[in-house]
């Protein structure tokens, strides 16, 4: 909070990046970051680099709450501070405008290849919306209705409607909800069950890839999409998959992301299999039991990736797998 204070004694503009891809708690998050500026006496700007989604859309509209994306950030910002964002590559062109400027981060994800001036980092937390409402609560700052009730979204959405909440996330929650003075109900209403049609066709090509191993009576299924890989890793793993292993190609990285269920948490820790992984391929990735991801800087073929992370189950679980067939 110190650090934080002191860094923003010296500057008068901040520019607020969000991930390219707005969910809930990104936009959120980024929202409340610049009225935290504001009222931290900074002008303070947002930039979303690929606008607002469905999701974000749907919930501002039914709370009618106002927003204005005339004020994108230019490059007389002096401060930058990038939101829910995890890794560089998300940032698209507006790479140029961080050029060498002080950089801070606010974030739930373990950020790679950015040296942030200052990073709030807290992977334990559910949501970025989460971690800025604790800063925000820190510092004595009380944040607008509007901004307390997106807080509120972007914590539900991305804690899976609080599903993997911790005892901080109800405290901050509860602070939030006399701020935001709306009935919770329609904050709940607000959120939007429905999926975009990008977001089902990504579902559906991965589905249509998915390979299934059986080692004993455990299900491993490996899939590849180069977009929405958690939805898609979510949806193996509700159809009976125990883990769910998604690989993806993006500019330059590969990623993987591994889910798994309650079922298989006694054998296998996906935190262990993905540090192997990690180590293997000289990448960044890491993660919890349960839910976990890697990032690799180099031309792998994905299939090559998902292979070697069947291998290192198998190991883990004693047994080859063999391949589910029809
Ligand atoms: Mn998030």
């Amino acid at each position: 909070m110190e650090k934080l204070k002191e860094l923003l004694r010296s500057t008068q503009r901040a520019c607020v990046i969000t991930h390219r891809h707005a969910d809930l708690d990104a936009f959120a998050c980024g929202f409340a970051a610049k009225e935290l500026m504001n009222k931290l006496g900074l002008q303070a700007f947002l930039t979303i680099p690929e606008g607002l989604s469905h999701e974000v859309k749907t919930f501002l509209n039914k709370l009618n709450i106002n927003y204005d994306n005339s004020n994108n950030c230019d490059a007389s910002s002096d401060l930058i501070i990038l939101v829910d964002v995890s890794t560089y590559a998300q940032l698209n062109e507006y790479r140029e405008v961080i050029g060498g400027k002080t950089v801070v981060i606010f974030d739930h994800h373990e950020v790679h290849n950015i040296s942030p001036a200052l990073a709030v980092i807290n992977p334990s937390a559910t949501s970025c919306s989460e971690v800025i409402a604790e800063v925000s609560r820190g510092l004595g700052v009380a944040l607008s209705s509007d901004t307390a009730t997106l807080l509120i979204g972007g914590i539900l959405s991305d804690s899976g409607r609080l599903s993997r909440a911790r005892p901080e996330t109800f405290e901050v929650m509860a602070w939030l909800l006399k701020l935001s003075g709306r009935d919770y109900r329609d904050i709940i209403n607000a959120m939007t069950e429905e999926i975009s049609f990008s977001e089902r066709m990504a579902r559906i090509k991965g589905l249509l890839r998915m390979k299934a191993y059986r080692i004993n009576d455990y299900i491993i299924c490996l899939s590849n999409v180069n977009a929405y890989e958690s939805s898609l890793a979510d949806t193996m793993i509700r159809s009976g998959c125990d883990v769910a292993l998604v690989a993806s190609e993006h500019e330059n990285e590969v990623r993987l992301i591994g889910r798994s269920n309650k079922r298989i948490l006694e054998k296998l820790s996906l935190a262990e299999v993905f540090n192997g992984l990690a180590q293997y391929f000289n990448g960044e990735g890491g993660g919890h039991a349960m839910a976990a991801a890697l990032s690799i800087k180099a031309k792998i073929n994905t299939n090559t990736l998902l292979i070697k992370a069947l291998n290192n189950i198998e190991q883990k679980l004693g047994d080859k797998s063999t391949r589910v067939t029809i």
